[in-house]
């Protein structure tokens, strides 16, 4: 059993958003075309409360329940079987989804009979990298979708060098194109 996963694709991290990640909105239709491929789909939500100390290192961002939190409108949010909250304390920045607090991650995956995770979303250097790390070292075989991430780079070469760090770690880099070519799509399965 195989899931997608799409982190954080929510609209404080897209162009005009609080903390928007360069080309953010440009994985969501690879999003959208990936999704009729698998059987599962879960996605996580940065969700922060208004006080936190994750706000003394970035502008504030996906606060709980306000519209920055809300998925990108494009992505097709009726296709996700389950949403995973992160970054929910004021302690800490909860940047894996692995820390979600409304649903344990690996519990539900191994729940599910999943066993291959297919990571897209925002943003490559910090919660996709986090939620990476945190798969592999819980056992999953991960994928990352190299043109279905984009990264804040805060430091230029930093969403590179959080795709080397993951590839190293036991990732393995693909491209939508070729999960696409790779698997034959259903006959009229792209609405
Ligand atoms: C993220 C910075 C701060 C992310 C979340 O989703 O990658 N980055 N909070
Ligand atoms: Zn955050």
């Amino acid at each position: 059993m195989k899931a997608l996963f799409i982190v954080d694709v929510q609209n404080d991290f897209c162009p005009g958003g609080a903390l928007p990640v360069p080309e953010g909105d440009q994985v969501v239709p690879v999003i959208n075309r990936l999704m009729d491929h698998f059987p599962l789909v879960l996605a996580s939500k940065d969700w922060h409360p208004s006080e936190t100390v994750h706000f003394q290192k970035w502008p504030p961002h996906c606060v709980q329940g306000t519209p920055g939190a809300e998925f990108h409108p494009a992505l097709r949010a009726d296709r996700i079987d389950q949403v995973f909250l992160k970054g929910t304390g004021n302690r800490d920045d909860g940047y894996s989804a692995f820390e979600a607090t409304n649903e344990n991650l690996a519990e539900y995956l191994r729940r599910h009979g999943v066993e291959e995770l297919y990571v897209t979303g925002l943003a490559t250097d910090y919660c996709v990298r986090a939620t990476v790390l945190d798969a592999l070292r819980e056992g999953f075989r991960t994928y990352v979708v190299t043109d279905a991430v984009r990264a804040v780079n805060v430091s230029p070469g930093d969403g590179e060098r959080a795709l080397e760090e993951m590839r190293r770690a036991g990732a393995i880099l693909v491209t939508s194109e070729e999960l696409l070519s790779a698997q034959e799509a259903p006959q009229g399965a792209s609405a």
